[in-house]
């Protein structure tokens, strides 16, 4: 392996600054803010529904739109297609093998796209929940206490939105990017460079949605339903522009993984050996390339609706606020299984390794995912059941949700069967699987009562709400992510993590989950409405308890952070190649990585669960016997 710190000459330390990096990216993004805002600003002069408002929309759309293009453009996202049509070789060194730099610039290796998403979204994450912090803070009294009710919808709000926005690529990002393309035996992903655009869209989106507490903050929760997301203050410019990045970022992961596992699998690799893990990115990857083009969509129309003086939503002049609420859950509903099905294929990957039984039902598991794939697009107006539209089509979309849970309790079945008689190590990732299935089972069950119509008016707006989408995005997504986390960050850091911290880390945030999540079941039943910070006073014991809660869960993930720096930082014991004995082919090559991931295309012999079946050949050929350089 070359290290190309070698070969460069010596140079001083602050040189090493300047370059297409991130500090670059900063400096030229808000120059290209004030530069845009100024050209927003001249171009509104003279326009009277946009001066007959205290707000200038269009200035501060143009900003975030010439900050996005100096943030890609310090980054060097530009440099690769400006050398191309002058003509001349690509200047920017995009994969270096060693190296800080690489985590904060362009770079086209698929390992290191992960790690910077594992710790960027990572930063945002962390963020969202210091804002459910703050909330939980207000709730302890049941009055207005630490802010106004406007302000406390937009912390809510914010709270919302960041962390849907960043969940959606909790483990696509991270993982799918780190380990899809060593899974199925191949080099890279199909598409490098549009595979590091997705990732650095997501810091931006970061940092435009946070942004919107300076220009009046957002009232309409994660929705953005209009007639409100039209009329309300400049922070909605923020949230339609950030999650537009979003929806981007998220149709290119989709087209990206599609491409690579559809086209770029080893030999040997027939469609029945695939790795579970890597159905559930295919599934997810069809949901995003499908479903989130029609946010950006909806999004634009939002946004011209703003500053272009259009009226698709505006009932008055012709349009209408149903075709947003429809265009916005045609995506919205995929969107729940786009954070989910990454979730299934973790845990079904995680349950044989640790019960050392083949994966029971695999093709059950597969036909679930796809099941679910195909369900979700045809059952998004149930977020509709109580908004006046269409009364008539309530019993088809009633059907079609609660036939979802079919394919979803095949999922159950298989871990059910891979865990019969299992030979069970309750290592931590297993902790966290089986913990997936706890939470996930009371999220599904909750979710019964608001498939249905006539339970679904009662409980609609309520806390009870609130209590199932957190057990299914925090208990299932949540937990799967850090399963994953247990599972592959000693491949990902060729480091071990202090198990002692990581039980701790289980044990407190499961608990602390469901004595938070469980009891606003309750609130909901006993008429706690959503995204208000009053309630009645005979409320507070119960609310001053899941505050209470939610603290120490807020803190199991200081110790998870601890535990990082303690295990990265600090001991740094390295790990074995392989601790978990997994016959997954991500566990035969070296740790650290190489950068071309394996010296030739490994040949893949049979399907990776084959734990004790009797004369099962290792998953791989990896040696001088694979194809030589074959599809690299
Ligand atoms: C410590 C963990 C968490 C706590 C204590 C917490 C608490 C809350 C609270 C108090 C609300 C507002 C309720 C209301 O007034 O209506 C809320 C809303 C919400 N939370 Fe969380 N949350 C946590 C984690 C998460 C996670 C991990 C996610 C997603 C990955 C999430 C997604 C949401 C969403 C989508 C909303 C609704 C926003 C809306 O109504 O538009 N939360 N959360
Ligand atoms: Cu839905």
């Amino acid at each position: 392996m070359t290290t190309y710190a070698a070969e460069r000459p010596l140079q001083p330390a602050w040189r090493g600054l300047i370059g297409f990096n991130m500090m670059t990216a900063l400096a030229l993004g808000a120059g290209g803010w004030f530069l845009g805002a100024w050209i927003g600003g001249q171009m509104a002069v003279g326009k009277d529904y946009l001066l007959a408002t205290d707000q200038n929309d269009v200035g501060i759309l143009m900003g975030y739109l010439f900050g996005l293009i100096g943030w890609l453009g310090g980054l060097g996202f530009f440099n690769y297609p400006v050398s191309r049509l002058l003509g001349r070789p690509a200047s920017v060194r995009e994969k270096e093998s060693g190296g800080w730099g690489r985590y904060f610039t362009l770079c086209t290796d698929h390992k290191v796209v992960g790690i910077q998403y594992f710790f960027g979204v990572g930063i945002f994450f962390f963020i969202g929940g210091l804002n459910a912090m703050l909330m939980r803070t207000e709730l302890l009294r049941p009055v207005e206490r630490a802010w106004p009710a406007g302000q406390y919808l937009s912390l809510m709000s914010l709270h919302g939105t960041m962390m849907i926005m960043m969940t959606s690529a909790f483990i696509l990002g991270p993982f799918g990017n780190y380990f899809v393309p060593i899974m199925i035996g191949a080099r890279r992903m199909a598409f490098p460079r549009i595979e590091a655009l997705t990732f650095w869209l997501v810091p931006a989106a970061g940092l435009i949605l946070l942004s919107a507490i300076a220009f009046g903050g957002i009232p309409t929760g994660w929705t953005g339903y209009a007639p409100l997301g039209t009329e309300g203050r400049s922070g909605m410019d923020a949230y339609i522009f950030s999650f537009m990045l979003i929806g981007i970022s998220l149709t290119l992961t989709g087209i990206n993984l599609l491409a690579t596992i559809l086209t770029m699998r080893a030999p040997g690799l027939t469609w029945s050996r695939l790795p579970i893990f890597v159905w559930g990115v295919l599934s997810t990857s069809i949901l995003m390339a499908l479903a989130a083009p029609v946010l950006i969509a909806a999004l634009l129309m939002e946004l011209m609706d703003r500053a272009a003086n259009t009226t698709f939503y505006l009932a008055s002049a012709g349009g209408s606020p149903y075709l947003y609420e429809n265009l916005f859950w045609f995506f919205g509903h995929p969107e729940v299984y786009i954070l989910a099905l990454p979730g299934f294929g973790i845990v079904l990957e995680i349950l044989p390794v640790f019960t050392r039984k083949p994966l029971w039902g695999y093709k059950l598991a597969v036909a679930g995912m796809l099941g679910v794939t195909f369900l979700s697009f045809m059952v998004w107006q149930h977020h509709l059941f109580v908004s006046g539209i269409n009364a008539g089509l309530r019993p088809f979309y009633m059907l079609t949700t609660e036939l979802i849970s079919i394919p979803t309790g095949f999922i159950f079945l298989n871990a059910m069967g891979t865990l019969w008689r299992g030979r069970i190590r309750f290592s931590v990732p297993m902790l966290f699987a089986l913990a997936f299935f706890f939470n996930f089972l009371i999220g599904g069950l909750s979710g019964i009562f608001l498939s249905d119509v006539p339970s679904d008016v009662t409980t609609h707006g309520s806390y009870f709400v609130m209590a199932h989408f957190h057990y299914t995005i925090m208990g299932g997504l949540v937990f799967a992510f850090f399963a994953a986390v247990y599972y592959w960050l000693p491949k990902m850091t060729g480091l071990v993590l202090n198990e002692r911290l990581a039980k701790i880390h289980f044990w407190l945030m499961f608990v602390f989950f469901n004595l938070t999540f469980f009891p606003l079941f309750a609130a909901g039943f006993l008429d706690m409405p959503r995204r208000v910070s009053t309630y009645a006073p005979s409320l507070q014991t119960l609310n001053d308890f899941v505050s209470a809660s939610a603290f120490v869960l807020g803190s199991s993930m200081l110790i998870f952070i601890a535990n990082l720096i303690y295990s990265l930082v600090f001991a740094r014991i390295p790990a074995e190649e392989n601790p978990w004995a997994s016959r997954g082919l991500e566990w035969q090559v070296p740790s650290p990585v190489p950068v071309e991931n394996f010296e030739r295309i490994p040949v893949i012999n049979s399907g990776p669960y084959e734990y004790g079946v009797e004369g099962a050949p290792p998953t791989a050929t990896l040696g001088p016997a694979a194809v030589a350089a074959a599809g690299s």
